[in-house]
This record gives structure tokens, sequence and C-alpha cells, in this order.
């Protein structure tokens, strides 16, 4: 029997979930990330802010530049260009341009001046090292997943010298050459001196593999990832669903490590805006309920891309518990989307998936991300608390702070398997942070 003391009355219920969202630290388990020892891998700062790739897509709709005039900047004459464009010119309505405000109130810059000078002269007088401690404890993010790309020479340099990494960054194995780009990924692996050719022969399967091994003991990652194009099918005759069944899969599960995919990319739809020049496509959801039932030992952490496949997601999740759904990705990280996802979310899984990431790929992006994504998924609960209720739930605060907890927390660090004070054994070049 619950102690009429700890019961919630409506009135507070709002400040309870309110104080519990704010308070609970969370773990950001997709990010773009990387340590200050990385070097210029580590992006932060206005310029960074600025030419974020989310941006870089707005500039072109309000400005006559051609993406060639921009490219042919220089990054802060870019930055200028967009500043002018999205934050003088025009109010900043759209989330990404709303979040550069939101982190620069939150450093005390004002986001109303004409140019970059203000938030210059800030950036200019401190250390990457304290503003990573800084941005962290603003945006109240415990620990962070980056993506670590083996594939990517000038990631791949930083971690064969062992540049340090502190342990509150995880590291997760991003393997999207090897399932979307197979002849690169065959080519980088020979060039590292494995044994792999465009076919896919028996020695090539074991040199994949052998290859993993190797990131893996390099890496210690929390899971192994790839994104997926709209048209993901699962199994099909594709070099993909060979290696996903041959290499990937087999890898996880030897090493217990869950697999991340993220579906629903269509590439490169306008590929004069680079990295800014990928969208969405509706994809399918049986390949994932395949995928999981095929696999009940490999647990599986995902996310997709396209609105309309969010119901069907959270119904593949109800059937299959190895079955982990996250945040809500890239083109859904706008408020109203996410508001509606938390809330389909809670109504067909309860307090079992993982609301949100922040994907940040410049550090002060964990400020807005996580503070709009906070204010979200604050009045998604609310709703399901109120009508829990009114049903004649005697709900308490205990139970609001455990289930944010897992929410923001607890359901990932068991799904991969990190232990509860984030204690693990580091590896030589990873730094405790503790
Ligand atoms: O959200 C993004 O920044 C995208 O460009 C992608 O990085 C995406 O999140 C991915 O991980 O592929
Ligand atoms: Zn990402």
């Amino acid at each position: 029997m619950t102690p009429m003391s700890d019961l919630m009355t409506q009135a507070e219920l709002q400040r309870s979930i309110e104080e519990a969202v704010q308070r609970t630290a969370v773990i950001d388990v997709h990010t773009h990330l990387l340590p200050a020892s990385f070097g210029p891998l580590c992006l932060w700062g206005i310029d960074e802010l600025v030419n974020y790739h989310y941006l870089v897509a707005e500039l072109f709709r309000s400005s006559p530049v051609t993406p060639q005039q921009f490219w042919a900047l220089t990054k802060a004459q870019q930055a200028d260009m967009i500043w002018d464009a999205l934050f003088v010119k025009n109010t900043p309505l759209s989330e990404a341009t709303a979040g550069v405000v939101a982190v620069m109130t939150k450093l005390g810059l004002d986001p109303t001046q004409p140019d970059l000078k203000q938030a210059r002269d800030y950036f200019a007088s401190v250390t990457v090292e304290q503003y990573i401690n800084r941005v962290l404890d603003l945006a109240n993010v415990s620990e962070l997943v980056m993506t670590n790309d083996p594939f990517n020479p000038a990631e791949r340099v930083m971690w064969e010298q062992n540049k340090p990494c502190p342990e509150r960054f995880h590291r997760a194995l991003r393997v999207d050459p090897v399932l979307n780009d197979w002849g690169t990924a065959a080519a980088v692996m020979a060039a590292a001196g494995f044994n792999t050719s465009p076919e896919l022969t028996v020695q090539t399967i074991r040199e994949a593999r052998r290859f993993l091994e190797l990131w893996i003991a390099r890496l210690r990652p929390v899971y192994l990832a790839g994104s997926m194009p709209f048209t993901f099918t699962y199994p099909d005759d594709s070099p993909r669903t060979r290696l996903i069944h041959d290499v990937v899969l087999p890898t996880c599960l030897h090493h217990n490590i869950p697999f991340a995919l993220m579906i629903g990319v269509s590439r490169q739809v306008n590929p004069a805006l680079k990295e800014a020049g990928d969208s969405v496509g509706y994809a399918d959801t049986a390949s994932v309920e395949r995928i999981c039932a095929e696999n009940p030992g490999v647990r599986f952490l995902v996310t997709m891309l396209a609105r309309e496949n969010q119901h069907a997601l959270c119904v593949a999740a109800r059937k299959f518990s190895n079955l982990m759904p996250f945040g809500c990705w890239w083109f859904l990280n706008n408020p109203s989307i996410v508001e509606e996802i938390t809330a389909e979310r809670l109504e067909l899984l309860g307090a079992t998936t993982i609301p949100q990431h922040s994907d940040a790929r410049i550090l002060d992006q964990l400020i807005y991300k996580w503070q709009h994504s906070r204010r979200t998924i604050c009045r998604a609960l609310c709703a399901t608390y109120s009508r829990l209720m009114a049903d004649g739930y005697p709900l308490t605060r205990k139970q609001i702070d455990r289930d944010v907890e897992r929410m923001f927390s607890g359901n990932f660090r068991k799904w991969v398997g990190l232990p509860d004070d984030g204690a693990r054994e580091c590896a030589p070049h990873l730094v405790s942070c503790k």
C-alpha cells in the first residue's frame, strides 16, 4: 500500500515530471562527437554551430547563393552568410535555427547581434577541455556514444595513434561501407593487410570478420551500427544480406554486442548540397521483424527515419523483446514529431524504449538538442501520467523518477551491458572519467 504522503495530486504532477526530466542525467546513445584529443575532428564553437548541415540546407531557401558559390567560401565566410540570411534577415523559426538561439542564450551570448563577432570573441576565450565539461553539465549529459568509423582515414589514424578518449565517450563501431558499399570496404581492408576481394568468397568473409575483430579490440564499442537506405530489405539476395548474416551478426553474437540499425535514408538526392543533400524514404518494417525473428540471440537497436514507420516499429517491438526502438532521428527531431512519437511509444511500449538521442555533430548542440527534447518528452509524459491518474492510479514521485531514469539511461545501460555506476575496465588509451 502506498503511504498517503507519497501520493501525487494532479496539481503536483507537472512539477514532479519537469523536475525528474530536468534532474535526470541522460546517456546520449547516438552522436557524431569526438574527443578533444582528436584535434580538428572535435567540432565546437560558433562557426561549426552555424555551419551545421541542417542550416546549410536552409540557407538555399533564404538566399540566392548557389551551392557552388557557397562551397568556394572559407568556413568563417560560410558562417557569416548563414548568420546573415537565417538569423539577421529572417526570424530563426526552424528547429535548427532556434537551436542556435538556445545555445547562445544559455552561454550568455546575444542571438540578435548583426554579426558573429561577440560569439567569436567568447569562443576565442575558452579552451575545448573546459568547454566540453561546461557543455556536458549544461546539457545534463553524463555519457555519450560517438560514431566511430574505421573507414574514415582521418578518424582511423587517431585510433591507430592511441589518442586518449574519456571513458564517458563510449565507442560505436560504424560499419556502413561494409553493408552499403562493399567494394570500398574491401579495398580499405585490403590496404590494411586483410585478404579481402570484391567477391564474397569464404576467405573474404573470414577476413572481414577478422577486420571487425581488430576494431572491436581497439574500440571496445557498445554496439555495431549501420545506416540503411529506405529500400533496406532483409533478407534478400544482395551482398548486404550476406554480409549482415555472415559477418555482422555472428560478430555481434560472439561479443554479445547489440547491432544498431538506422533505417530510412535516401542518400544524396541533391549531391550539390554535400552532407546536407540526403533525404528520407518510407521503409519496410517487416524486414526489422524478420531480422529480429531470425536472430533471437542478438539485441537490436533500431531507429527509422520516416514518420510513417514509427507506429509499425512500435508494433514490431511488442512482438520481439530483442528489439529496442531508439531516438527520433534527424528529420524527426522536431518538437511536434518528437512529442507524437514519444506519446505513441509510451502507449504501445511503456517505459521500455530510449526516447531520444541528439545526433549532435557539434559539441555545443548537446545544449539545445537536450533542452528541446526534455521539454517535449515532458509534455508527452504529462499527458500519459494524467490519463493514468484519471483512471485511478495512485502515482508517486518515486515512480516518475524510476521511469525517467530507465528511459534516459537505464534501458540503454542494460541493452549494451554497461554497469550501473558507469565504471568499466579501461583499455590503456581510454581514460576513466571517474
Ligand atoms: O543527423 C545527421 O547529422 C545525419 O547526417 C546523419 O549523420 C545520420 O544521423 C547518421 O548517423 O547517418
Ligand atoms: Zn547520426
